[in-house]
Parts: structure tokens; C-alpha cells; sequence
């Protein structure tokens, strides 16, 4: 699990997508409509209920019964208002449905309790939305479970993901920074933990993260490893620090004993570890779910060898 902190005001998160200032200005429009409507209702009830106080035996309720000009105009500008809110909310809604054309593809894997993020053209996985900025990104997303949501507050995007049925979402962020993906949907226990990150970067860092896979030259395999271990999420559901999480965490487990489900007993060698990894199903660690997602084809032999030797260091 990893957390960002908020950027920005008591209102609003930082805007950081082509999309999130005008769907900014609706909601201050219907705020402050709402707010201003609020105050004068009040006050103008408090105002009359002082006024036509009752205020002796002989004080008799008016003869007035309605005044049709009154009415006509107390629902006609709360219509028109209304139809404005309709027509600028739904006008943004369509910008939100409808990708650009030219839009990058990534496909959102969501399930009990990570994102993973596929990239079909370049052959990557990874736990980490990793965009290019000023390039519009489209989202087709599914879930292997129950119904999640994404939701990036900075980017004003939000959408359902759900088993069976792709849902589709897009932006274009305008900023290069770092920001939370949340799932929005209760989908069971660790659903709170289900957080991840949106790395927006530079066309030119964006490259050289497309060509490298996530690892800068000359990055040592242990180091590769803690990379890795980052970027195809194993850390949303396995801890470097002993801390219980849905999986058993990585401290200490190279080269220790694990108890299976079953009640046997083996070592934690490379063998077992990349198993793990491919066929998460074959050898369940007694007390966890089979939680985990296959692996297999999306980790490649070098980066196999890194996460064992990020592993090893973490059983010194
Ligand atoms: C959705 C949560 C989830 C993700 C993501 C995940 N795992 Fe797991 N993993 C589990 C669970 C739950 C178990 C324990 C149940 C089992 O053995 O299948 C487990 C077990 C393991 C084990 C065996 C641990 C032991 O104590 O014997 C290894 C090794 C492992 N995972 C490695 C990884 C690596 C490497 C990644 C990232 C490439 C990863 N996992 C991603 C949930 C996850
Ligand atoms: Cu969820």
C-alpha cells in the first residue's frame, strides 16, 4: 500500500487533469446556487415568522390566498436553474464517456485487494498506473471479483469496475507527479487498503520507463527487485517490514520454513518462490486466502531472479 498525500485546498484536491476544473466549476456553481437559495429561504422565513406573529386576541390571519405572478416566478427561476445544471452537468458527463481517439490504451485489472495495470502494446504489468503527461490515457477495466471503483480525486475521475463487463474511463493529466488510485467501492476486508499510485511523467521519462520496464541502468538485481516487488504490486498485498497484509509478508521468509495449508512443511528456496509466483493456487501458506493472481508470463526470467534476490536481502 501506498499513500500520496493530498495536495490542495479545504475544497478540492490538486487539479491535475484536462477534465477536473470545469467539473470543479459545476460543483461550485451548484454549491454556492445552493448555499446562497439556503440563506435567503432562511432568513426569509425567520423575516415573516417575526412579522405575522400573532400578536393579540384580536390579530387576524390575512385575507390573502395566493398571488399567481408570485408562483409563476418561484418556479420558473428554480426551473431554469435547474435545466442549466442539467444541460452543463450532462455536457461534461459526455466528455467524460467519450475518449480522444488518438488515446493510449491500458487495461485495469482490479480484484480482492489490487490494481494491476496492463500495458498490450509494450508487454508490461505492473501495480503502478505509469502515464506520460499531456497524453490522453484510456482506461478499459475489469474486475476478476466483486465490483470495485477507481478513483483518482486529483484527475476528477471515477469509475465502477466490475466482474464480467468492461467499464471504460480516460484522462489526460496536466501535471507530472505522483497520485492516489482508490478503490471506491466496498469490496470486502483490506478494501481500505486497496490503494495505489498514478506516476505521471515526462514524455522523455515515460520512454525510458517504456523501454526499460520500470529499471534505471545499472540497477543492482536486489535493488531491481524492491522495484519490481513496487511496480507489479506484490506491496499491496505483501509487507518488506513484517506487518500482516492479505499475503504473508517477505521479511524473513527466504530460506525460512513454511507451513501449507495442508499442514506440511518446506524450505522457502527459489524453486518454491517462483512457483509461488506462476501458480499461486498449487502451495497455500496456512492461514491466508489463495488470494493471490497468477503471474505467470507477465514476469519475465530477469525480473524473476530480481524479486528472489530483493527476497534474500530481506532475510539477513
Ligand atoms: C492480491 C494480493 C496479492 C498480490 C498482488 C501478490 N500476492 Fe503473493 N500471496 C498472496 C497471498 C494471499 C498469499 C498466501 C496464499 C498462497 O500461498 O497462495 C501469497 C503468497 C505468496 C508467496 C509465498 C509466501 C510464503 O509465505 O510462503 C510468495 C513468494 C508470493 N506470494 C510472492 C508474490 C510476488 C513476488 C508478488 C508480486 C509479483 C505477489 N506475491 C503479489 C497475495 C498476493
Ligand atoms: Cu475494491
Amino acid at each position: 500500500m501506498n499513500f500520496t498525500p493530498f495536495l490542495g485546498n479545504v475544497w478540492m484536491p490538486t487539479s491535475a487533469s484536462t477534465v477536473s476544473d470545469d467539473t470543479d466549476m459545476i460543483f461550485y456553481f451548484i454549491h454556492y446556487l445552493s448555499a446562497f437559495f439556503f440563506a435567503a429561504i432562511v432568513a426569509a422565513t425567520i423575516y415573516f415568522a417575526l412579522k405575522y406573529k400573532k400578536r393579540g386576541e384580536n390579530d387576524k390571519t390575512s385575507p390573502l390566498e395566493h398571488n399567481s405572478k408570485l408562483e409563476f416566478w418561484w418556479s420558473f427561476i428554480p426551473g431554469l436553474l435547474l435545466v442549466v445544471m442539467f444541460v452543463w452537468g450532462f455536457d461534461q458527463w459526455l466528455k467524460l464517456q467519450v475518449p480522444p481517439a488518438n488515446a493510449m490504451n491500458v487495461r485495469v485489472t482490479a480484484r480482492q485487494w489490487s490494481w494491476q495495470f496492463d500495458y498490450p502494446k509494450d508487454g508490461i504489468t505492473t501495480g503502478e498506473l505509469v502515464v506520460p503527461v499531456n497524453t490522453p490515457v484510456k482506461l478499459t477495466m475489469s474486475s476478476s471479483d466483486v465490483i470495485h471503483s477507481f478513483f483518482v480525486p486529483e484527475f476528477r475521475v471515477k469509475k465502477d469496475v466490475l466482474p464480467n463487463r468492461y467499464t471504460v474511463a480516460w484522462f489526460e493529466a496536466t501535471e507530472p507527479g505522483e497520485y492516489n488510485v482508490f478503490c471506491t467501492e466496498y469490496c470486502g476486508k483490506d478494501h481500505s487498503r486497496m490503494i495505489t499510485r498514478v506516476q505521471v511523467k515526462s514524455a522523455a521519462d515515460f520512454e525510458a520507463w517504456r523501454e526499460t520496464g520500470g529499471v534505471p541502468p545499472g540497477t543492482s538485481p536486489a535493488e531491481a527487485g524492491k522495484i519490481f516487488y513496487k511496480s507489479f504490486g506484490c506491496n499491496q498485498c505483501h509487507s518488506d517490514d513484517g506487518s500482516g497484509n492479505t499475503g504473508p509478508t517477505f521479511l524473513g521468509l527466504y530460506g525460512k520454513t513454511e507451513t501449507l495449508s495442508d499442514g506440511s512443511q518446506l524450505p522457502v528456496d527459489d524453486n518454491y518462490i517462483r512457483e509461488s509466483i506462476e501458480i499461486p493456487g498449487a502451495k497455500v501458506v496456512q492461514g491466508f486466502q489463495p488470494r493471490m493472481p497468477s503471474f505467470k508470463g507477465k514476469i519475465k526470467d530477469k525480473q524473476m531472479i530480481a524479486l528472489i534476490e530483493f527476497m534474500k536481502t530481506l532475510s539477513k
